[in-house]
């Protein structure tokens, strides 16, 4: 597949994708959303054996710096409505995937950046990673889901806060208010989310796409997660891999799922 802004690079079952333009912090234009829509939007990702997928920036200082400021200085109302619903669009693709995204945040992750990063599953925040959503300092609010999703991570107050100041956080901080599920060593955000991913591959496919699902679906307006959680608690129960599991289990061995 060709993409104009990504690199991707298959690795041991992962695709880790880089967003390649350093010398715009990777800011997120049209044609990396173009990019990152045929990624998660299409086939692209039909890979056998797909264990997940590592989001990372190019170069030494940023994951991604933004939404790319250049191309939205002069539309109007209609415009930004366009564009935040394509954003939101996308940003809902990564996040419904049905294997892991890890967002492997090499530096800055700011406005579009960290709202990306928070679509991802996880966040793997490199020592020198700074979040942070400063878009008032613009004159504008986030537009790719950062007023929700960061509310979802750090709370209500604190994201009242990081939003109103445009306060930068550090990787430590973001740690510590939940933003964050790991700081590493800088330059070794993707090896940790290829740990992760490498745990989570030897678990039944299945039942990882039913927990991503259910998991989301605490955050749907109007869902009941519960009832969702019954109907695929039972689904997996109907899986070759549960009789698998089981079997395992009882055999003292090591299961072999085959995502059935
Ligand atoms: N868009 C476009 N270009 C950018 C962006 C960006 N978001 N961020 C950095 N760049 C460019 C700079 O213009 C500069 O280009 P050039 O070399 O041609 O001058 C290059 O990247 C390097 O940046 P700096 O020289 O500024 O690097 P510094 O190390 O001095 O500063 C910062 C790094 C602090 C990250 C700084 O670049 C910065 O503040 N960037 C902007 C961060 C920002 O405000 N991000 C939020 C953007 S708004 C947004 O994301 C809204 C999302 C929803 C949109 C909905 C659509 C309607």
């Amino acid at each position: 597949m060709e993409y104009q802004n990504l690199l991707t690079e298959l690795r041991d079952g992962v695709l880790i994708v880089t967003i390649n333009r350093p010398k715009a912090l990777n800011a997120l234009n049209k044609g990396t959303l173009a990019d990152l829509r045929q990624l998660f939007g299409t086939d692209a990702l039909a890979i056998d054996g797909l264990k997940g997928v590592v989001l990372t920036g190019a170069g030494e200082k940023a994951f991604v710096a933004g939404a790319d400021i250049t191309e939205f200085t002069t539309i109007d109302v209609q415009g930004g409505l366009e564009m935040a619903q394509n954003g939101h669009d996308i940003f809902f693709l990564i996040e419904r995937f049905s294997k892991p995204v890890i967002a492997a945040v090499n530096g800055f992750a700011l406005g579009g950046g960290c709202e990306l990063a928070m679509a991802c599953h996880m966040r793997i925040a490199g020592e020198r990673a700074k979040f942070g959503q400063p878009e008032v300092n613009l004159g504008i609010i986030p537009g790719y889901g950062g007023t929700q999703r960061l509310v979802q991570y750090v709370g209500k107050g604190k994201a009242l806060e990081l939003l109103m100041t445009a306060d930068m956080i550090g990787a430590e901080e973001a740690h510590r208010l939940g933003l964050a599920n790991h700081v590493v060593a800088q330059g070794e955000e993707v090896n940790k989310a290829l740990e992760i991913l490498t745990k989570i591959g030897k678990k039944a496919p299945v039942a990882i796409a039913k927990v991503i699902e259910c998991v989301n679906t605490y955050f749907e307006d109007g869902e009941d997660g519960f009832k969702k959680e019954v109907v695929e608690f039972a689904r997996t129960v109907g899986t070759e891999d549960f009789r698998e599991g089981a079997s395992a289990f009882l055999e003292k061995r090591k299961a072999n799922f085959q995502g059935k």
